[in-house]
């Protein structure tokens, strides 16, 4: 066989023999101009940003150190739901939640998408570790691609470059696993063709074969799409891992909350997307003496410890914020986080003195570029931002970055919130009475659909455990894992289960509760339940304070707003009942038998 003679693509800075085989395999039928493996230096990103500045791909910020604007293809502003897909050899692995096609016959279709793909283009090379790197079970990754926007953003988000690829083979010589996940914008160029800022291709692909633990994306370059580590890894192709292994890879941020005592709770949240997640990993408690540090705003990776309690380490190493609504006010560490530079935003709105600016930020401009590169004045009709604009910056530049962020131990969970964004039914806070309630919390968990993905925004859908988009195999199989999570567990050193609801509306649709630093009291109220300190009233779904049970000291709202932010009404409940049991049906056969008697007694004390 003669070799294909790619620039590069023989300059492996690794003796990894499968490395080396999938890379000339990806090469050779990509057939990109030259191949760069990527090493994570300065020098390299340096040069990585300055030819995306070139490409017009960057806007280099005047008021940040080493931060840029971009600005996506307009139809290529979020994650793409109804083109991901599950691939497993089985449909019934897969199950009802997620689009499915056999591996065989979405492999022969995607290789004739990525035949000649890359030409006109590099192929970067990007090895990667999701977790700490003095993990003694590094969990690997190659990602390749065709855009440079995606290096750069993966030198944000995950621990890449020479640093991870020394882990692919260990001291005595044996070769790790490692996740192959391939991206590619879909968009080759012919020669003499000009390339535009944002190169894509209208059809999308974001696929992933669970067992043999791979990611195949095609055709866009946003975020979840394109950072293969995030979403792909982390989380689907992850859960699969955790299936298989006993633990739980979850769409959570993780926690460390300080009392004034100085005593130390981990708490991980599971909201879906846009509806909290590193609002509350980063919150600025508004109750005197209390503290919060963040270890993680998106995803966790929850094992049992040696003690039996269950351990969180967060893959990520930046965050991938929402920024319209992000501001001083609502998310300051965030705003100081981004203000140290090192940053990409994507889809805000660029200031005349070369800021970034997105709606519910301070200082409105006067003018502004959109984020669809049109001039923008505050009595434009259409947004400045994108509502699912980014903020793409790394987590050791997090003023409340909590020191053991970087373990590879993780952090003993005490609770776990599920949450989602409702309008109504739902109250501020329900505490389970055990782990199988919290359980069918979770799974019954609903929220209005945000603009995180692409859709119709606003829909309430089931999404349990704010997993819906992000399971690598049947719901059905997912819930009976967290089931059987917790029967393997010490029922005492299990994390208590939590339902909160930022997101109720009064009547005249504002919110009734306050959010953000003011959700301290609610996190206060969860650890005085976790010691045995604070009173709750048994309703039919859970346990909920009233508002003399919380600490609403010094709050702005009427306590009108509290009470009702807290009420349960039976008669909202009774309406879900069919909701939920749609949502059972949708699931089918392999709904646990204990969600199908939770539901039951929910039934019954409903009445
Ligand atoms: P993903 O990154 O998509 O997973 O989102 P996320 O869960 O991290 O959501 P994020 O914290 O970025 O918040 C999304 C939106 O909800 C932002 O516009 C926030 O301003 C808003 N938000 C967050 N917390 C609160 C809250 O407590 N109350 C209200 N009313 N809005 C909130
Ligand atoms: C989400 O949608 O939950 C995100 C952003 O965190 S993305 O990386 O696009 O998945
Ligand atoms: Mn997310």
């Amino acid at each position: 066989m003669t070799a294909v003679a790619i620039p590069g693509l023989d300059s492996a800075p690794t003796s990894h023999s499968r490395v080396l085989s999938w890379v000339r395999e990806v090469a050779e039928l990509t057939n990109p101009d030259r191949v760069v493996w990527v090493d994570g230096s300065d020098e390299e990103a340096a040069r990585i940003n300055a030819e995306l500045v070139e490409a017009g791909t960057f806007v280099p910020l005047k008021s940040k150190p080493n931060s840029y604007w971009a600005a996506s293809d307009p139809d290529d502003v979020a994650r793409v739901e109804e083109r991901t897909y599950i691939c497993s050899q089985n449909e019934s692995d897969a199950g009802p939640t997620n689009n499915w096609m056999h591996p065989d016959e979405m492999k022969a279709t995607m290789q004739e998408l990525y035949r000649g793909c890359m030409r006109g283009r590099t192929m970067y090379v990007i090895p990667f570790c999701m977790g700490p790197l003095g993990d003694d079970n590094p969990k690997l990754g190659i990602e390749i691609t065709d855009f440079a926007y995606v290096v750069a953003s993966m030198r944000v988000m995950t621990r890449m470059g020479s640093k991870a690829l020394e882990k692919f083979v260990t001291a005595d010589g044996t070769e790790r696993e490692f996740v192959p996940a391939l991206h590619s914008v879909g968009a080759p160029l012919e020669p003499g063709q000009a390339d535009v800022p944002w190169p894509c291709n209208e059809t999308k692909y974001i696929t992933h074969f669970p067992e043999e633990r791979m990611i195949w994306s095609y055709g866009s370059g946003y975020g979840g799409n394109s950072l293969l580590g995030k979403k792909c890894y982390s989380l689907r192709i992850a859960s699969v891992m955790a299936r298989d292994e006993g633990w739980l890879a979850e769409h959570m941020l993780i926690l460390k909350l300080i009392s004034p005592e100085d005593k130390v709770y981990y708490m991980a949240a599971a909201f879906p997307s846009a509806c909290g997640k590193t609002n509350l990993a980063m919150l600025q408690p508004t109750i005197p003496g209390w503290r919060v540090e963040t270890l993680g705003d998106d995803i966790a990776w929850m094992r049992f410890g040696k003690d039996g309690r269950l351990y969180a380490v967060n893959p990520e190493y930046g965050f991938f914020g929402v920024a319209p609504g992000t501001n001083w006010h609502t998310n300051p560490n965030a705003m100081r986080t981004i203000d140290q530079g090192n940053s990409v935003f994507t889809n805000v709105a660029l200031t005349d003195d070369g800021d970034v600016w997105w709606e519910g930020m301070e200082g409105k401009p006067e003018h502004a570029t959109s984020w669809k590169k049109q001039d923008w004045t505050p009595d434009s009709d259409e947004p400045a931002a994108h509502p699912n604009s980014r903020y793409c910056t790394p987590m050791s530049q997090c003023p409340i970055l909590a020191p053991e962020w970087d373990d590879p131990q993780g952090v003993p969970i005490s609770a776990i919130l599920f949450g989602g964004r409702r309008a109504t039914t739902v109250p501020l806070v329900n505490e389970a009475r055990d782990w199988q309630h919290g359980v069918f919390m979770g799974a019954t968990m609903s929220s209005e659909k945000t603009a995180a993905a692409a859709g119709k925004v606003g829909e309430v859908r089931r999404d349990p455990m704010a997993m819906l988009p992000f399971m690598g195999y049947h719901v059905g199989d997912y819930l009976n894992h967290w089931v059987e999570v917790g029967k393997n567990a010490a029922d005492n050193k299990l994390p208590k289960i939590f339902y909160v609801n930022w997101f109720r509306r009064g009547d005249d649709k504002r919110f009734l509760w306050p959010g953000f630093g003011e959700n301290s009291r609610v996190l206060k109220w969860v650890v005085e339940r976790i010691e045995g300190k604070a009173n709750a009233t048994e309703t039919p779904v859970g346990l909920v304070p009233t508002a003399d049970d919380l600490d609403i000291d010094g709050i702005k709202e009427p306590r009108e707003d509290v009470d009702a932010a807290l009420e349960v009404n039976v008669d909202e409940w009774r309406q879900e009942i069919p909701l939920i049991e749609e949502w059972f049906a949708k699931i089918g056969d392999k709904v646990p038998s204990t969600m199908r008697d939770e539901l039951e007694s929910l039934k019954q004390r409903l009445g």
